[in-house]
């Protein structure tokens, strides 16, 4: 075993020896981004745009300063600031290739749980433009069946009666704009980089709806000052495991206690609408377009979806993995038809773009079989994903009289899925999701009632009373429940 070399800044010299590193001084990056949620995703895709950036231009006003709002938040902090911010992006390609290099776009890092006026202080600083934000899908605070912002989470409650030490991104968001007014400086651009679609629009009907709660002439300043740009973020970016941690130290002498990894591919479009300028992330690969609805529409219903497809009905079958999932040609068969057959008919057309060569981009980049995208991940928070990902589309192809046979036996299997919690070899599934008990509560009546599930109204709207959709799902329910083996009902469905 080569002898390892700590990942910190004065080590950058003889790690640079080795890998790609910061070519800019980072003694002189100001943090002119703060963002909101630094997991692998934001370190794989924004930090990475950044820091090529900051290689190629050497700016040092856009450096990133992390924050985490949760306690969970801890490890990482404690993780990056032993390292001086610095860590590793292990890029793996489908044929074996791997390239790493340090990013260094990260300069700083505060958890709210340690000093909330430390975090607002930094928001309200003249530095911070932009604040950007991945707080997942479940983060915006919206009732998926009004679209409203949910005024009675408690957090938000809290929140509103305690201004100055909030719980939510809207409580830092807007006792931060707050100071910001009363100093007379412009308002930050509110960047969400989730899988949402318009996601710029949702952050602002969110932030406003609290905020005129808190304050309605705030609320109206922030209307007129904030800019809250639409963007499509892509690049898939599996769970670190203890292997690629063994992998830099082994191979490259490296000590990362927690190494990003990545597919090569990565995709920004973004609208060009920002309050108080912003780095020229076109530089380094970003789009920057007038429309993003048509780009994230395509992203989000294809391949979120497309995960979603394969994480639900593999993780019942047996598989674990997403490249595993592919390589099984029922899967990658039934993937393919729900793609061209429900989810391409609903998109508009983007220009520029050969939807057919996307799909096929898409199957090539799940079969990476060096990314091992576990579909542990994917099943994450469903209750958050399908909703946006998913259930619009069946929406959509009902009002069409389109196909709806794929994405039904999805939805069955997350009722079996959520009933049972295990595949269909009997081994146990954990399912993390903020509804977990809501999902198992609805799921185990299904026998007595094979709507039951769909009830759970937040997530599913009124399909529950959609017949020709409910006519299909019960079917589905009777013949999955009878024997747990979801291949031959995907094989019924494609031989049809
Ligand atoms: C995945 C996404 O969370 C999910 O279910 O579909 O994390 C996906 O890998 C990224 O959006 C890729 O850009």
């Amino acid at each position: 075993m080569k002898e390892a070399i700590e990942l910190t800044q004065d080590n950058l010299p003889l790690i640079a020896k080795k890998i790609a590193c910061p070519s800019y001084d980072r003694s002189n990056v100001k943090a002119g981004i703060v963002h909101i949620g630094v997991g692998g995703f934001h370190r794989s895709h924004e930090a990475y745009y950044t820091n090529a950036l900051m290689n190629e231009t050497h700016a040092s006003g856009w450096g990133i300063c992390g924050v985490g709002l949760r306690e969970e938040d801890r490890k990482i902090r404690d993780i990056l600031k032993a390292q001086d911010y610095l860590y590793t992006l292990i890029v793996k390609h489908p044929r074996g290739e791997v390239e790493t290099c340090v990013i260094g776009s990260l300069c700083d890092f505060l958890l709210s749980c340690d000093d909330p006026g430390a975090v607002i202080d930094k928001l309200a600083s003249a530095d911070t433009k932009i604040v950007s934000l991945t707080i997942t899908e479940g983060g915006y605070n919206v009732n998926p069946a009004t679209g409203e912002f949910e005024l009675g989470n408690p957090d938000v409650q809290q929140d509103l009666a305690n201004p100055s030490s909030p719980k939510t991104v809207f409580g830092y968001l807007t006792a931060a704009l707050k100071k910001r007014r009363a100093a007379g400086l412009p308002a930050f651009t509110i960047q969400s980089c989730d899988n949402i679609q318009h996601n710029g629009d949702m952050a602002r009907r969110m932030l406003l709806a609290f905020a005129h709660h808190q304050d309605a002439e705030l609320a109206h300043w922030i209307e007129r000052e904030a800019c809250f740009p639409n963007a499509m973020v892509d690049r898939i970016t599996p769970v670190t495991t203890p292997a690629d941690i063994a992998y830099l130290r082994n191979e490259i002498g490296l000590t990362d206690a927690w190494p990003v990894t990545c597919e090569p591919f990565t995709q920004w479009v973004i609208e060009d609408n920002f309050s108080h300028g912003r780095p020229a992330w076109e530089q380094v690969g970003a789009q920057f377009v007038a429309d993003v609805t048509p780009y994230e529409k395509m992203k989000i219903r294809l391949l979120n979806a497309g995960h979603s497809v394969l994480g639900l009905l593999g993780s019942i079958h047996g598989h674990e993995t997403i490249d595993g999932c592919v390589a099984d040609p029922l899967f990658a068969t039934y993937l393919r038809r729900f793609m061209d057959i429900e989810a391409t008919p609903v998109l508009d057309p983007v220009e520029g773009v050969d939807l057919e060569a996307y799909k096929d981009s898409l199957i090539e980049r799940f079969g990476n079989p060096n990314i091992k995208d576990n579909l542990a991940r994917i099943c994450l928070e469903s209750s958050a994903k399908l909703p946006k990902f998913l259930i619009p589309t069946i929406h959509e192809n009902l009002a069409r009289g389109g196909s709806i046979q794929y994405a039904t036996l999805v939805i069955a299997a997350w009722c079996l899925y959520s009933d049972k919690g295990r595949n269909r070899h009997g081994v146990e599934l954990q399912i993390v999701d903020e509804m977990k008990d809501e999902l198992h509560q609805a799921a185990m009546s299904t026998q007595d009632d094979p709507l039951s599930f769909l009830r759970l109204e937040t997530i599913f709207g009124d399909l529950v009373s959609q017949r020709e959709f409910t006519a299909l799902y019960a079917e589905m329910i009777r013949a999955i429940y009878e024997d747990h083996d979801v291949g031959r009902q995907m094989q019924k469905i494609i031989s049809a």
